[in-house]
């Protein structure tokens, strides 16, 4: 018996819209329900205080779409979306969202990139999700130029964000500007809407975001346009009765806030759950470029903000950061949000001291579950839970021997069915057809069903990740590709890369070397480590740097079938 979310929970009010594409679905039916005068900007900048307006919005969204459709002749009904991959490389700025939502206006994907990525990383990406044009920021401007280069992308295809000056540096003459292409487009002819037959929706790629899974190199996640539409409208339904408790008398129908938009647009938690669900229930997203303690404090302050998507690291900066944190006034805030990593029950209970007023609430979910699965409402918290299945969403929980777990308490590996499972990854059947099997996505995550000892409700923890990859700052780092990478430094001749705890990021990446025969005696093991943990950092993005350290062994455990135990080095490093 699989399980489901709780009764309280309300169902989805109406199928699952697939025909019908994201911007349409988020832009035109946020402006019915929160017309002009109402609605707040849906994107502010923290730093600046620029903002746009709704009617703004979709107005910028449809200029764009134009422009961006006479400069790279992308047609709305000609092509298939893979011919239209437009990239992205920025930190996160108000008109990213603008960008994302005119792409597919044009029948085009997004395929968003880490801001922290190197050249490398990012012509990867660019290489593989096969994008024919960039838009950067000036500050990531050279290193965009390298990676575009190599992978065939002529500089009159990158274009510019703005972001405010104080993190822009010196202004760079020759390439267009996003303002620039909106002023085209306002003077170019309507477009032509999308002709999509029915069930359309669900089959073509809106964003593509890369993710290892549950082994090996990232990969490109197809997520379709339904996918996003769904986990929005099921993470509305979820919340919906929390927040008209929020409703004060004589206001609107709907409770609206702003919600904090720190977490990196490119990353599918940020994505969807804080940008296209903020705006789709009329929210204020409060953007912020890249954390920083006292501006982060600051914004929240200055924008009465109440509602704050985090990840582990930075509630434990808060919880460590008591003396600063006394000197603002956050009363703005009633809850908090978590996920893309586990929040320790000791953390959330420090921070539950510091503030009793917030509901600590956590989040579950994957880039290929087009975010969240479970999660938690103010009434029902239960530290150290990751929440109630949303509406729509089904979980098995199935033991290495492939039974189903029907009982409370009792560990296995999560499977999850429902609307936002994604179409699967990009060129990469094998990888697809082993972890999308029979309509499930399997997690690689162990989790089990305990009941709220209060409420009763069902409720998902998750317990240990069977999985290979390493969470750094809720960011992913894929082991292969660290070994991959180690592999190419001529002292390494094997080696294994695990997670180990961190008090600050939730775990960092440590490897294990079997060093070359070729090294010399007389270099020192600490010269060889420094000289390899040298060879990530000028390639790797810093959230992948070897923080773990180096440990040299004689030979790498392997199965008898040549299966690295990475268990077993993993049990060895908890017992130090
Ligand atoms: P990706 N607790 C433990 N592990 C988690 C949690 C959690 N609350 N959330 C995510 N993970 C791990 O694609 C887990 O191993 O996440 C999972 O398979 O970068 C992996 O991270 C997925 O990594 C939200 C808010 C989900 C954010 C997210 C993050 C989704 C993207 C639900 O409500």
């Amino acid at each position: 018996m699989p399980f489901y979310a709780p009764e309280w929970v309300p169902k989805l009010p109406f199928d699952v819209p697939d025909s019908i594409s994201i911007d349409r679905f988020i832009l035109d039916e946020n402006f019915d329900r929160h017309p002009l005068g109402y609605s707040r900007p849906p994107f502010t900048c923290g730093l600046t205080g620029k903002e746009y307006s709704a009617l703004e919005v979709k107005e910028r969204v449809d200029f764009l779409a134009r422009g961006l459709s006479r400069e790279l002749g992308f047609l709305p009904n000609q092509g298939s979306e893979w011919e239209k991959v437009v990239g992205l490389f920025s930190i996160n700025t108000i008109d990213t969202l603008t960008l994302a939502w005119a792409t597919h206006r044009i029948g085009g994907i997004q395929t968003p990139a880490n801001a922290a990525y190197t050249v490398q990383e990012l012509e990867h990406q660019l290489r593989d999700s096969g994008a024919k044009c960039l838009f950067t920021c000036l500050p990531l401007l050279d290193l965009a130029l390298q990676a575009a280069k190599t992978v065939g992308i002529p500089d009159s295809r990158i274009y510019l964000l703005d972001v405010p000056e104080s993190l822009a540096g010196k202004k760079r003459d020759g390439y267009k500007t996003l303002d620039q292409l909106i002023g085209e487009g306002q003077k170019l002819a309507r477009l032509e809407e999308l002709k999509w037959s029915k069930g359309e929706g669900a089959r073509r790629t809106a964003f593509l975001c890369y993710s290892s899974g549950t082994s090996g190199l990232p990969k490109g996640v197809m997520i379709s346009h339904k996918n996003v539409i769904a986990n929005v409208l099921q993470m509305r339904a979820f919340e919906d009765p929390w927040r008209k408790t929020l409703i004060q008398p004589g206001n609107q129908s709907d409770y609206t806030e702003n919600v904090l938009g720190l977490l990196p647009l490119n990353h599918i938690y940020a994505l969807i759950v804080v940008a296209h669900l903020g705006a789709y229930r009329g929210d204020g997203v409060i953007i912020l470029p890249k954390f920083e303690f006292k501006s982060f404090l600051e914004t929240i302050q200055t924008y009465k903000i109440s509602n704050l998507y985090l990840v582990p690291p930075i509630i434990i900066t808060i919880t460590k950061s008591r003396d600063v944190v006394k000197q603002y006034d956050l009363s703005s805030v009633n809850s908090i949000f978590t996920g893309a990593a586990p929040l320790g029950e000791e953390t959330a209970e420090d921070l539950q001291s510091m503030f009793p007023g917030w509901a600590i609430r956590q989040g579950y979910g994957m880039t290929e579950s087009a975010t969240v699965v479970c999660s938690t409402i103010p009434s029902d918290v239960y530290f150290g839970s990751s929440g109630s299945l949303l509406p729509g969403i089904e979980a098995r929980i199935v033991t290495p021997e492939g039974e189903e777990v029907t009982k409370y308490d009792t560990p296995g590996e999560l499977w999850v069915k429902g609307p936002a499972i994604t179409l699967g990854y990009l060129n990469n059947q094998k990888a697809t057809g082993e972890t999308f099997v029979d309509g499930y996505l399997r997690t690689g995550d162990e989790a089990v069903v305990r009941k709220h000892p209060k409420s009763g409700h069902e409720h998902i923890f998750i317990v240990d990740r069977l999985k290979e990859l390493i969470k750094v700052n809720g960011l992913q780092v894929a082991p292969a590709e660290l070994e991959a990478h180690l592999l190419t430094h001529p002292a390494v001749n094997d080696c294994v890369v695990i997670g180990v705890p961190s008090d600050r990021e939730g775990e960092v990446p440590k490897a294990f070397i079997v060093k070359s025969p070729s090294v010399g005696l007389e270099e020192s093991d600490k010269m060889v480590a420094r000289d390899i943990a040298r060879h990530v950092e000028q390639h790797k993005a810093k959230h992948k740097w070897l923080k773990g350290g180096i440990e040299f062994i004689d030979i790498v455990p392997k199965s008898p079938s040549g299966k690295i135990l990475r268990r077993l080095l993993r049990d060895k490093e908890k017992e130090k």
